[in-house]
Order: C-alpha cells, then structure tokens, then sequence
C-alpha cells in the first residue's frame, strides 16, 4: 500500500472542502460549518498549516450566542441543496446559525492545535480561551443534571438517528410539522439515512424550541425531549480535563474548571446502567436507561474513565465485526450495518476512543482500531462511514473528519495521538 499517496489524497480532500476560513463536511450534502466536524479539521490542519487550523476554530466561534451557545452549524453563506437551512431555523443573528449545539470537542482540538506549534498558537489559544470557557459554561449551567449532560435534540448528540433516542422520540408531537423538502435523501440512498418520522420529529423539535424563544430553561419545561447523552457527557469531561490543562498553562484560575470536571466524574456514574453491565444514556422524562450499547459508550477511556468493566463487552463487539467499532452492538436487534448511527462504523469516533485506550495503556485494542481504519480508508477511501460487517464505504466521500483523522491518526505516518 502506497501510504505517502494517501496521505496526499487525504490533503486534497481537506482542500476540496475548504472555503477559505471554513471546511464544510464534505460537498453537497453538507454545505456549510459543523461544529465538530470543524474542530476534527482544525486537528487536520495542524500537521501540516497552524494558521488554516486555528482560521477554523476563530471562524466557527464567530457563531458563538451571546448566551455561550456554539451552534451546531454556521451558515457563513447562502447554499443550496441543505435541509433545514437558515430559513428554517430563522435565527436573527449574523452570521446566521442553527439553535442547538453539538458534541463539545473544540476545547480537545484547540489543544492539539496548541501543542502542534505553540509559538505559532499562544496567542490564538490565549484569545479563544475564555470563547471555550463561556462555551462550557453554557454546558454546566443549563444542560447538566445529575452530573449529565442533556441534549434537547438528536442532532446535537452528533448522532442524530442512535437507536439512545428512539423512545425519548415517541413523545414528539408532529402534527403542526407541515410539508417540508428534505435534501439528504437525494444525495443518499434514502435507506442508509434517517426515516421519514425521524425527520418529522427532528423538525417539530426545531419548531417547539423556536416557540420557546430558544430559551433554554422554557425548553426544559416544554420538551418531551431531554436525553442524557452518554457521549457528551464523555465528551464534555475529556474537553474540560484539556481546557484545565490549558488554564494552568496560561496563568488562568482553575477552581471552576475543576468543580465542573468533580460534577461529570459524578454524572458518569449515573450513566452506569448496571442491570446491562455498560455506560448507557437516560431519557431525563422517565429517568429510564435507554438499553443501547453505541460506539459512544466506549468513549469512557477518552474521558480518562478506566473502566475495565467495558472491556468484555468491547472485546465482544469486536469479536462480531470484521472492522470495529460498530455504532450499535452487532446484537443488539436494532443493529442495520449501513443505516447512518445505527450500525455503521465512523472513522472519527474510531480516532477518540482508539486514542482514549492508547492513552489508558490498552495499546492492542487501541492498534485493533487504528488498523481497522487504516483498511476502510486505504481500500475505499474517505467515506462518511462504512459497513462494519464488510467494510463497505457509504454516506457522503471526500468527507473532511475522515481525511483529518487519517492524517493525524489512522495514517502509519500520523502521530497517532493528540
Ligand atoms: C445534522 C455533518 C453532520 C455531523 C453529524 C452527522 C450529520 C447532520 C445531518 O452530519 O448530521 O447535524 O443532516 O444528517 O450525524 O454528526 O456533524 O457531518
């Protein structure tokens, strides 16, 4: 295998997809700035351009609210082909963005960054700082509850159709939804991506948070919606752990950073769903563990959580699988090797828990996943995601956070770590 050759093509598709200050996740389908994806590519960017990866960073935080709130996309300019874009979410501000956020992993990249090249980032990292500090608050004080962290809409799970929110779902009322143009489903074979219902219900959340106000404690009282989200919780303890770390470095106080860090260590057990034996998510309506066992319950290691409890199940998962980790556990009845968060594998997540437990000292399960990506993307490219079962490539190609995570960590010429 040429690997010089794919680290090349894995450039070119961080270039295809770049508009100057900003990379969309890949063309057509999704025209405009994701959160995470956009912190996976200023990760990208760091092994090879400093300066185009902080541009990335300072750009999507020009969406940030006033609130603290980064929204989980940007939209810096008018494209087509996009459902629901900014005429949907009908948001006054500018540059015009959606109203919920998205897995809070900005803090981790921006790190990265940093450490990449710190002459050319202290001061970058000294004026995103309090940016990140504000984001995270907005975290602590209106989505945390029990130490978790609640999401109000599927799509800021970054895993918009996991089976984790199937139930929680049930409780959407559709009825004033109306018609509406979805555009994913002509770019994607419409069995891989979400149902009809799902979308559906992903618009009658939008339109109950809008008449709301998008203010967050009214959408705690209306929503029927309100999941805790294993992931995030994850996610937002390992972005808190990097930002302490970045706050001590710059002189800056600790105190608050270590009392949110003291709460989502106390969520995370709270996540336990001892009966399954695993981390789960908990639809907050019912306090009832949602039963599922996703790729994201694995991202405990990341979040500097040694739990060898989860190794059996990992080692199970991988045992059922020719190319690891499944979205969804292979036995799991739900399990659909190709449709989106439901069973395919995602190269990005494969990235932060192969990282997670390398980093915990779990180097042959940590090398399995490194390995397993190296084949999906070396054989097929830079697919949105694949088939876990045969590896077969699907969702968008050329897609920004594959090529990203290909050259910082899935390449045999990647670091390999952050
Ligand atoms: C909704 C861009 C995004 C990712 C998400 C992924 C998908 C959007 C969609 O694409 O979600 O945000 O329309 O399907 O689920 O993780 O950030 O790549």
């Amino acid at each position: 295998m040429n690997y010089d050759k794919i680290d090349r093509k894995a450039r070119k598709v961080m270039e295809a997809n770049d508009r100057g200050l900003y990379t969309v996740p890949t063309k057509g389908l999704y025209p405009y700035q994701w959160n995470w994806d956009s912190a996976f590519a200023a990760w990208g960017f760091s092994t090879y351009d400093p300066k185009r990866a902080w541009a990335e960073l300072e750009t999507l935080f020009q969406g940030q609210w006033d609130t603290g709130m980064v929204p989980h996309i940007v939209f810096h300019k008018q494209a087509f082909g996009y459902f629901p874009g900014p005429d949907v979410w009908r948001i006054p501000r500018v540059p015009h963005t959606s109203g919920i956020s998205q897995p809070p992993i900005a803090a981790t990249m921006a790190r990265a960054v940093y450490e990449a090249d710190k002459r050319y980032g202290r001061i970058h990292m000294e004026l995103l700082y309090g940016r990140l500090v504000s984001w995270h608050r907005w975290w602590m004080q209106n989505r945390v509850e029990n130490g978790m962290v609640a999401i109000t809409h599927p799509w800021e799970s970054g895993r918009d159709n996991a089976p984790d929110w199937d139930v929680a779902l049930t409780g959407v009322d559709t009825r004033e939804v109306g018609e509406y143009q979805r555009s994913d489903t002509t770019h994607i074979d419409p069995s891989m991506r979400p149902t009809k219902l799902d979308y559906d219900r992903y618009v009658a959340l939008v339109q109950l948070s809008q008449n709301a106000g998008w203010d967050e404690a009214r959408i705690a009282e209306q929503s029927p919606f309100r999941v805790a989200d294993v992931g995030m919780t994850f996610m937002l303890l390992r972005a808190c752990r990097d930002l302490l770390h970045i706050a001590a470095e710059f002189d800056h106080g600790t105190d608050e950073i270590e009392g949110w860090i003291g709460t989502l260590k106390q969520g995370v057990k709270a996540h336990w769903n001892e009966a399954r034996g695993h981390y789960d998510s908990v639809n907050l309506r019912t306090g009832a563990f949602t039963d599922t066992l996703s790729s994201a319950s694995f991202l405990n290691w990341y979040a500097g959580i040694r739990d060898d409890r989860q190794l059996k199940h990992l080692g199970r998962v991988l045992d059922e699988v020719a190319f690891g980790i499944p979205s969804l556990d292979p036995g799991d009845p739900r399990f659909d090797r190709l449709k989106y968060w439901r069973g395919p594998v995602w190269g990005m997540m494969n990235a932060l828990i192969g990282i997670g437990l390398a980093e915990t000292g779990h180097t042959v399960l940590a090398e399995r996943l490194r390995k397993d990506t190296q084949r999906l993307v070396s054989e097929h490219g830079f697919y949105e995601y694949f088939s876990p079962v045969d590896g077969a490539p699907a969702g968008g190609g050329a897609f920004t956070w594959t090529a990203s995570i290909w050259l910082t960590w899935a390449s045999p010429h990647a670091k390999g770590r952050f």
